[in-house]
């Protein structure tokens, strides 16, 4: 656990509202009076958000290889933990950021890069800031699209397989078997206030009160 501040991640697929309870856990850690930085991954600082919109908007007809993706994942993390993360914790904020190391060892192991080599790259990157605690999002991707064909929402959620999105719950689950230190899993069908209480359980039980 960091000495200062507290580091922690949500993971989960897409459409799984991470979002949503980053919002809720913001007010409510700010409310005990927490300083509250909230970020997101791809991304979080001006470099990072470049290599973000570079991974996930390639010029059109091109492709990053899988390796190239994971890379790119990893250069905006760099850049995100030197000039965002680290000196956020080493003042003592929260940071809740919304993925993180575990997105890359779900969707670009999926891809086909060997978690061997993600791992290498992760250790690599990341360091010793590792999550203090990681909240994942979890639901079978059929009632999410319901959840969400219900609110009239179209998108690259429901253009995707649900064999894939299958598989990335999958990942997530297995990451959360590997490492019951570190990881909850959350029920993402809950309600907005539901999924907040459970999250702001999980943190009291896990992170020291303070
Ligand atoms: N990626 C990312 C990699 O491949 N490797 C990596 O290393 C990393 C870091 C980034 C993409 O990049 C990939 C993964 C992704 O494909 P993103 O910007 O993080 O994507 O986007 P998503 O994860 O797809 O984020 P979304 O905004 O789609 O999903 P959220 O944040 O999980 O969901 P949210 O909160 O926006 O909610 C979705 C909808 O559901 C409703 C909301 O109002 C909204 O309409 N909702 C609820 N409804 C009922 N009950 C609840 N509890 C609800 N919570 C939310």
């Amino acid at each position: 656990m960091t000495d200062l501040g507290r580091f922690i991640t949500l993971e989960g697929g897409e459409g799984t509202g991470k979002s949503t309870l980053i919002a809720g856990l913001e007010g409510a850690l700010s409310a005990r009076g927490h300083d509250v930085v909230v970020t997101r991954e791809p991304g979080g600082t001006k470099l990072a958000e470049a290599v973000r919109n570079l991974a996930l908007h390639p010029p059109e007809d091109q492709a990053w290889s899988p390796l190239a993706h994971a890379l790119l994942m990893n250069t905006s993390r760099d850049d995100h933990l030197r000039n965002l993360i680290r000196p956020a914790l080493a003042r003592g904020s929260w940071v809740i950021c919304d993925r993180f190391a575990d997105s890359t060892r779900a969707y670009q192991s999926i891809d086909g890069v060997t978690p061997e080599d993600l791992l290498a790259i992760e250790a690599i990157v990341v360091g010793d800031t590792r999550p203090d605690l990681t909240l994942i999002l979890d639901a079978a991707p059929n009632a999410l699209a319901e959840r969400r064909h219900q609110r009239n929402v179209s998108d690259v959620f429901e253009r995707k397989a649900t064999e894939f999105h299958e598989r990335v719950r999958s990942a997530f689950l297995e990451i959360a078997e590997s490492e019951p230190e570190r990881c909850v899993v959350l029920d993402a069908l809950g309600s907005p206030d539901q999924v907040l209480t459970a999250a702001l359980n999980a943190i009291d039980t896990r992170l020291d009160p303070s």
